[in-house]
């Protein structure tokens, strides 16, 4: 007799985290709270749909080969933009900034949007062998060589049309203690920098912040934030900095 030996595929290895334990979970109870609480004008969105659609762009593929094309049909149910003049970039950055938009009220960083308020600090890949998330491992961008993976992909994806959303003045919030508080090949210098639309943003405002206590300094005038001002001016955007905000 022949005997067919069916071997059962595990997901493979990887050297980064596992998807976020319990990611369902909280994926719809992020949604719901965002859509009935945090913003009522989105309380008919279909938060299961949107899960469905998030998973799709990743579930049953290869993690390291993630487009921006599998991200479209999640875009698409994202509608709501930030009012013009309210759009806070940053970069490294991220809990100051964070912070600063909860006290403020009316001022948003990504994460104060639907897509950018679900997803912060998880992490989710699948796997090509199940149709379920992969809590084992996922892949890490650098140890495994895969600048392609479903996370850093879908920041890509929606910072960029974060960005392109955005009208008026813009602002940007950086870290004036590294040697460069702008850099070009973070997210908002890669991405969010380059798609602004200088038909609709006049001004890139920057503000770069140093630790309270600490020694001022006068980031504004380093080679950095003038590479910054460089590039915001060769796009037709004004640009205005401050030290120490
Ligand atoms: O690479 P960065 O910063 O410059 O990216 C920040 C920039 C912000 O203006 C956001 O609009 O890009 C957007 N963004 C996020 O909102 C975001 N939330 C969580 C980019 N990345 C985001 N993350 C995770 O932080 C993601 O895993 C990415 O790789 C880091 C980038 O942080 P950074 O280097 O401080």
């Amino acid at each position: 007799a022949v005997v067919a030996v069916v071997r059962w595929r595990s997901p493979l290895e990887w050297n980064g985290e596992g998807t976020t334990k319990h990611f369902s979970e909280i994926f719809l109870g992020r949604c719901f709270v965002y859509t009935q609480i945090i913003r009522p004008e989105l309380r008919n969105k279909d938060c299961t749909q949107i899960m469905a659609a998030f998973k799709g762009a990743f579930i049953s593929k290869n993690p390291c080969s993630i487009t921006k094309e599998d991200y479209q049909p999640l875009i698409q149910l994202d509608t709501k933009a930030v009012p013009c003049n309210k759009t806070l970039f940053w970069s490294k950055s991220k809990d100051l900034a964070h912070q600063y938009t909860w006290v403020h009220g009316n001022i948003f960083t990504l994460e104060d949007t639907l897509l950018g308020y679900i997803a912060d600090d998880l992490t989710w890949c699948g796997d090509p062998s199940t149709s379920e998330v992969n809590e084992q491992s996922c892949p890490h961008w650098k140890k495994d060589n895969c600048p392609n993976n479903a996370a850093s992909v879908f920041w890509k994806v929606v910072s960029q049309k974060f960005a392109e959303a955005a009208c008026g003045v813009v602002q940007v919030m950086l870290n004036g203690s590294l040697s460069e508080p702008f850099y070009r090949n973070s997210t908002f210098g890669s991405v969010e920098l380059l798609n602004l639309n200088p038909r609709k943003v006049h001004t890139l405002q920057a503000w770069v912040m140093h630790d309270i206590g600490g020694a001022t300094s006068n980031s504004c005038s380093g080679s950095s934030l003038n590479e910054l001002k460089l590039i915001a001016m060769s796009r037709n955007i004004t640009f205005v900095c401050q030290d120490n905000y």
